[in-house]
């Protein structure tokens, strides 16, 4: 049905054109997220990356709404004036006490955005609750903040579209897509208004899935069993599950971003996606290849410069023969494939051991935990290493000027008699002071609840303890890397391109960004049958492995045996020569051009197209 669409409807292709769906101006766009200019986790990714090609598409048609955030709306935000459609519905709004922001969101493409004020529609709380109930048989608790939020936010989106379709709907036809439950309170109000518009629901995850797969080890096996209801009620997530499921079936058409989570749509919400839209990233690509070979490079060096600091104090190993993976998530420890990460790690310790390479691997633990701050210890490892370099430029200096002198006095020195006897010492001075008798820290941070934690635990168990004989050493970093982090002093994907591979073997994960945006950076990576990427890679690209994406399988495996699959696959990367690696990221980094937006955002065009076929207004 929607390639006839296409096929007979100029509107389809070319939305500047009058349509067989009347003499009305072109429809417009409006996407409502939780994310929108409002960063929590992957969906803040999805819309970012995406306006450039829905601003392509839809031009001025196009705008965004979200929660107004008053962290990152003074970075993200500018003003514009209160003209147009949107403009006019924000204006009539701050008119009636209901303060919204219009301008646009300062990120390439520079799309329109409303910013709603969530907070001013608190006082009609009660009164929501009691409509969701009655209407909707929704039950929300009293006291829950972010549900709260939630409802005060479907609220004012509800206010806005009212407003919004009201005055324009006769004019031209409206399209609000909405992501996640935590946008789509306002589905089942509005559509219990009858309002005058199509409505598109994207789930990028549910949430009962979520619950039921961090409790249940062969969650996927039992999903066509469980009773969604009574799960909900087990885990207390009623209301959440509720306008979930609302907002599934309330929309015209409904989507997820994989296979894998239409599954959960199916079994745990009871309607089947409509369409799915997979994530796609903006793709940087340059146009020679030794580009991106050369940061790779660069970086690599930085990440070096942290290892000497971080172990060098206790022993030293070959950085040359170095290599460097890394895992990096929201701190779900079972869903992110954490607890695997570190199993597969302790069987690669022993199997590099056995085999005898000259390979050392460092294996970076990124994700965000509770923490006081950064170790003492590291920071001061981190400063003295910035001694050694002082000290060493300023023999540098002292050396090549009495070599210079001599060189031209027609005389070569005895070059142990040039070094400065201040420097000697105190370069002396600084690797006495450098050593450190224990052993290199697991961890850089000081943790809230080190006892506790769920990777140190595992590592204590697994006894990677980061000693002189383990070929396996591990950074747990609990903290998100960006420039300002003392440790490394770069940006996340700085980092990522100066690893050699990512590693992503995730049990819950409805799409899964991470090991993407390591191939857009020219970093090979290994993710799982479970994570939307890995099962959409299977599907369209049955000879990734060689391409530098490998895919553990875990659907139909148990732990021990997808940990052993995650071990080889880490050790045959281990047994790659410097050349075929090189060849893998310049393979790696070309595949990744699939993903570009400019590609898979034909999905969302497609979804939109769908909508306002289905919508009879
Ligand atoms: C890039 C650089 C090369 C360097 C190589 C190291 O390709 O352009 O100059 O030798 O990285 O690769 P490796 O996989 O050993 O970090
Ligand atoms: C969700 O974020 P998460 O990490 O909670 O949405 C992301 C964007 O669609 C997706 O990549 C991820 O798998 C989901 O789990």
């Amino acid at each position: 049905a929607v390639t006839e669409a296409l096929a007979t409807d100029p509107a389809a292709t070319e939305l500047g054109k009058p349509s067989r769906r009347g003499r009305r101006a072109d429809p417009m766009l409006l996407e409502i997220a939780w994310e929108a200019c409002n960063q929590v986790g992957g969906i803040y990714t999805v819309l970012r990356s995406k306006v450039p090609s829905m601003v392509s598409r839809w031009g001025n048609r196009y705008c965004l709404v979200g929660p107004y955030n008053d962290k990152s709306a003074p970075i993200e935000f500018e003003p514009s004036p209160l003209v147009g459609p949107v403009g006019q519905a924000v204006k009539q709004m701050n008119e009636m006490g209901y303060r919204a922001e219009y301008g646009r969101w300062l990120v390439s493409g520079r799309p329109h955005i409303v910013l709603l004020h969530i907070g001013d529609t608190y006082k009609y709380l009660n009164d929501i609750k009691y409509r969701l109930w009655a209407d909707h048989g929704i039950p929300t608790p009293n006291d829950d903040a972010l549900i709260n939020d939630v409802l005060a936010f479907g609220e004012s989106t509800r206010l806005l579209l009212s407003m919004l379709g009201a005055k324009e709907s006769h004019r031209r036809r409206i399209v609000a897509h909405f992501h996640e439950w935590m946008a789509g309170a306002a589905v089942p109000m509005l559509r219990r208004e009858a309002w005058p518009g199509s409505i598109v629901f994207t789930t990028h995850a549910t949430l009962l899935g979520r619950y039921l797969a961090m409790h249940n080890p062969v969650f996927y096996d039992h999903l066509s069993f469980f009773d969604a209801g009574h799960e909900a009620k087990h885990f207390n997530i009623e209301a959440q599950h509720g306008l979930e499921r609302a907002a599934a079936h309330g929309a015209h058409v409904f989507t997820t971003v994989s296979d894998v989570t239409a599954a959960e749509c199916t079994h745990l919400l009871g309607r089947d996606p409509d369409l799915l839209l997979p994530n796609g990233l903006n793709i940087e690509r340059f146009a020679a290849i030794h580009e991106f070979q050369n940061l790779h490079k660069q970086y690599k060096q930085q990440i070096h410069e942290f290892t000497m600091g971080h172990f060098f104090p206790s022993y030293s190993f070959d950085l040359d023969n170095t290599l460097y993976m890394f895992t990096s998530g929201r701190y779900e420890y079972r869903n992110k494939g954490m607890d695997l990460t570190i199993e597969a790690l302790a069987r690669l310790n022993h199997r590099l051991k056995t085999a005898e390479t000259p390979v050392t691997v460092v294996f970076f633990i990124i994700t965000k935990a509770p923490v006081r701050s950064v170790n003492v210890a590291a920071l001061e490892s981190r400063a003295m290493l910035e001694e050694f370099q002082n000290a060493a430029d300023a023999i540098k200096e002292s050396i090549g000027k009495e070599l210079f002198n001599s060189a031209a006095a027609g005389h070569i020195p005895d070059l142990n008699t040039l070094v400065d006897d201040y420097w000697r010492l105190r370069l002396r001075r600084s690797i006495q002071s450098w050593k450190r008798d224990g052993l290199p820290p697991i961890v850089t941070h000081d943790m809230v609840d080190d006892g506790k934690d769920a990777v140190l635990n595992q590592l204590r168990h697994c006894q990677l303890f980061n000693a002189p004989e383990d070929r396996v050493k591990v950074v747990f970093h609990p903290d998100f890397i960006n420039s300002t982090n003392p440790l490394f002093g770069m940006e996340y994907d700085q980092f990522v391109r100066g690893t050699h591979l990512g590693v992503f073997p995730s049990y819950y994960e409805p799409w899964g960004y991470t090991p993407l945006e390591s191939i857009a950076l020219g970093v090979p990576a290994i993710t799982s049958d479970l994570s939307g990427f890995g099962s959409y890679l299977a599907q369209v690209m049955p000879g990734h492995d060689d391409q530098g994406i490998s895919v553990v399988h875990r659907r139909h495996a148990d732990f021990n045996g997808a940990a052993h699959e995650l071990c080889e696959s880490m050790f045959n990367f281990c047994q790659l020569s410097r050349r075929e690696r090189i060849t893998l990221r310049n393979t790696v980094e070309s595949f990744s051009e699939h993903f570009d937006w400019h590609n898979l955002g034909r999905r969302y065009h497609e979804a939109h197209e769908m909508a306002l076929d289905r919508d009879a207004h």
